[in-house]
């Protein structure tokens, strides 16, 4: 990509008449290159005026130069920066262009004005110039300072302003084009373009000519290209248009107490995101984000009423009782926000719509009363993209052991529950087979998962645990959990079959998870008395 001076500079040598407008931020900036626009002013005026402050150097140098620095992140097309006067001596000049070479603005418009200066349209006769000789020096001091050959300065001459007429403007504009100015920018305040036109005839295109007709606006620009203007500025009309929009928008809405009228006069919050470029941060995270675990989504099955649980879940299912104060699917949506999955897809069924957790999918499986856990599965899934946390939604568990589920680095994984099975209370259906059992001196020991049965002596063997309910598939590891749930969608029995089902499916298929043990640290809940020891277990952990 040609730098910014370079585009800058051709602007300005073209043969044709080039056109820049003005932009005060980072945003009117993008919206001025949006338009088509080949280079954007960086207006005194609108970049004081946005701030509310007067354009007579109120806004510090520095402050400038940081509004700046947004405005070029933000575009592609070069940057003339109105400099007023340099912002002091030919000392402060320098610096001023190294600070702006530093942030790639392209060139910068000095006038001579003496510092502080004020607008061009106010009391102008009364405006002291600059000494001839003492601008010229502060030129040259600029443009020895450029380390980029192509940094454009351009020189501003003030003497129509000023009322001093054609023959000190060309004695200025030539003294500068002499000092080493890249362009002449000649003012005018009249309504008409004569001023501008006559000192573009005598100058006859010694070097580049610059203008800014806001006063002589209805000349037709045909008239510039004729006078061989190089760059016309269009110097205000950004901040002005956003001055009318807002207060229009502004009175509506105090007005009529409601945005029902601004509402689709105004931009879309979409179109804001849409310029700060939030398309890009989303691919990017995707890339460089993967401790947010933005591509992990959780399922929690919560379809069920829950047998055993009496009046507590007459008008609500399980997961949604609370346990010392907090339901069952609060906590799980919690530890899987801390873990940065954000995506938690809760399958419900019965009493659904007494799911009201914030941050939460709700799928209803239309059949629960008919079903079982795989018939719940599939509804979710059809939803749930890209590596998947599956989980039983009346589960309580230590923060800990999700954790470590998350940082295991493995297709396919369950947690298993090593603790003695007679010291354990709850569920003690899903009794787990493994390729080994707990070597609690083991740090990620690799074991694999045979079997999950009801059986205790499953193949005359003594279970190494409990599943306990909660399982994660990761990149090929889901495309084998689909396998499988497909292959059972085909048996009869399907509406009957539960998670233990799809897993011994996978270790059929030669898939089997592998196991991370752990020992004790979590319950589910199944009756009243689960219920009563969740709750001392909830105050007691960080459950
Ligand atoms: C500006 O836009 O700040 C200018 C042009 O300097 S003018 O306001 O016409 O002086
Ligand atoms: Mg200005």
């Amino acid at each position: 990509m040609t730098r910014k001076t370079t585009q800058l500079k051709n602007l300005l040598h073209s043969d044709e008449t080039g056109f820049i407008l003005e932009a005060h931020n980072g945003l009117a900036a993008k919206i001025v290159e949006e338009a088509g626009f080949r280079g954007i002013w960086g207006s005194g005026l609108a970049l004081s005026a946005q701030h509310a402050v007067r354009d007579n150097n109120e806004l510090r140098w520095t402050q400038v130069v940081n509004i700046l620095a947004f405005m070029s992140d933000a575009t592609t097309i070069p940057i003339l920066l109105d400099g007023d006067t340099g912002y002091g001596d030919f000392n402060n000049m320098r610096r001023l262009v190294r600070k702006l070479e530093q942030r790639q603005i392209a060139g910068v418009c000095i006038e001579d004005k003496l510092f502080p200066k004020t607008n061009s349209f106010i009391q102008g006769e009364q405006q002291e110039l600059e000494d001839i000789e003492t601008f010229c020096g502060k030129i040259q001091a600029g443009k020895d300072a450029q380390s980029d050959d192509d940094f454009c300065i351009v020189a501003r001459v003030e003497a129509f302003i000023a009322g001093w007429g054609l023959d000190e403007a060309l004695k200025r504009g030539e003294a500068y084009r002499r000092a080493g100015a890249d362009a002449i920018l000649i003012h005018s305040k009249l309504s008409k373009p004569d001023e501008i036109l006559a000192f573009a005839r005598e100058w006859d295109n010694r070097c580049p000519l610059v203008i800014v007709p806001t006063k002589y606006y209805s000349t037709q620009t045909e008239v510039f290209r004729q006078h061989k203007i190089s760059l016309v500025i269009w110097a205000n009309h950004m901040i002005r248009a956003s001055i009318s929009a807002m207060q229009n928008t502004a009175r509506t809405i105090f007005e009529s107490e409601s945005l029902v009228d601004v509402e689709g006069r105004v931009a879309t919050v979409p179109e804001i995101f849409r310029l700060q470029g939030a398309e890009e941060l989303l691919e990017a995270e995707k890339i460089y984000a993967r401790s947010a675990r933005n591509d992990t989504s959780a399922i929690i099955l919560a379809a069920s009423r829950g047998r055993g649980m009496d009046e507590l879940t007459r008008d609500k299912p399980k997961v949604m009782i609370p346990v010392a104060g907090q339901t069952v699917l609060r906590r799980l949506v919690d530890k899987f926000k801390i873990q940065g999955i954000n995506e938690i897809t809760v399958v419900g069924g019965y009493h659904h719509e007494a799911i009201n957790t914030q941050g939460v999918n709700v799928v209803v499986n239309d059949q629960w009363e008919n079903s079982d856990e795989l018939v719940s599965l599939r509804c979710a899934l059809d939803s749930v993209a890209g590596d998947t946390v599956l989980l039983y939604g009346d589960l309580l568990f230590r923060t800990y052991i999700l954790n470590t589920l998350m940082d295991w680095d493995s297709e396919l994984l369950v947690v298993v529950d090593s603790s003695p099975l007679d010291d354990a209370p709850g569920n003690k259906n899903d009794l787990a087979y493994c390729s080994a059992p707990d070597d609690r001196a083991m740090y990620q020991q690799k074991v694999s998962l045979e079997k999950v049965s009801r059986d205790p002596q499953w193949q005359g063997r003594k279970p190494d645990g409990r599943w306990i309910g909660m399982l994660r598939a990761n990149g090929a590891g889901k495309t084998y959990l689909l396998e499988a749930l497909s292959q059972l969608q085909s048996d009869k029995d399907f509406v009957n079959k539960e998670i233990p089902d799809l897993i011994n499916r996978l270790v059929e298929n030669g898939h089997a998870p592998q196991v991370q043990y752990i020992s004790g640290h979590w319950m589910d809940i199944n009756n009243l008395d689960d219920l009563q020891r969740a709750g001392d277990f909830a105050h007691r952990h960080d459950a």
